[in-house]
């Protein structure tokens, strides 16, 4: 399980409840060049020839290999117009993003994600798991929420790429009980028991810190519901 190490860097406000893990520097800045690009050509695939269109008129003259390996993080990223974002529905929780469900990562075109994947998936607490890519625009935000108890089971990771962005609980029995950290690129945490069933998340608009101000990629881990914990919880 993840230490609870640096807490007091990453803790803009409140006390951060038990069963809330994190690690404000788990993968390099290579590794984070890796999955970032891994995750934008996996959600680039999947959206409309419209888009892709006009993200390969935009893609600066950089081959991938440079990319990967020498261009700021934050380069990777195009400019929000390249991207198909969904406003989301008036009463939906994530505004301004893409997202999908992700059956298998592209490790033949991305020498350096095998090893990164591993070592994440070394500090999973258990091994049945889906994954989930959400890509939010430089003005996306996912508004306080509980994930849906049937939908997944007891523990989410979140991996943190691109633009810094902070995450606020607040408990379900005492909306006075807040706690917000910064997540900066490179992060996880692990929203586990308590905290998964008892807090709402939310990832904040941007405001006015320095690495705030573009887009931002998760990749959300959680385990797959067992019918035994279903009971349990809901
Ligand atoms: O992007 C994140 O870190 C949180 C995502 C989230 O709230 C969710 O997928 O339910």
């Amino acid at each position: 399980m993840l230490s609870r190490r640096l807490f007091s860097l990453a803790n803009l406000r409140g006390t951060i409840p038990s069963d809330f893990h994190f690690v404000p520097d788990f993968f390099s800045v290579s590794e984070q060049r890796t999955l970032l690009s891994a995750a934008l050509e996996r959600l680039d695939a999947a959206g409309s020839r419209r888009f892709q269109k006009r993200r390969k008129n935009s893609r600066s003259k950089l081959n991938t290999a440079a990319a990967i390996y020498e261009a700021p993080l934050s380069e990777l990223f195009l400019p929000d117009d390249c991207y198909e974002f969904l406003q989301g529905h008036y009463d939906g929780v994530i505004h301004n993003y893409r997202e999908m469900h992700l059956t298998s990562w592209p490790t033949a075109e991305f020498p350096g994600l095998v090893p990164a994947l591993s070592r994440l998936q070394s500090v999973l607490p258990s091994s049945n798991i889906q994954t989930h890519l959400l890509h939010l625009a430089s003005d996306g935000e996912i508004l306080p929420h509980v994930d849906n108890v049937s939908a997944s089971g007891r523990w989410i990771l979140g991996v943190s790429l691109g633009s810094d962005r902070i995450l606020r609980l607040e408990s379900c029995a005492n909306p006075d009980e807040v706690a917000e950290i910064l997540l900066p690129s490179g992060s996880i945490y692990i929203q586990s028991d308590t905290v998964r069933y008892q807090y709402k998340h939310s990832i904040l608009r941007n405001s006015a810190f320095a690495n705030g101000a573009g887009q931002r990629m998760s990749i959300m881990i959680r385990d797959v519901l067992e019918h035994h914990s279903h009971t349990n919880h809901s």
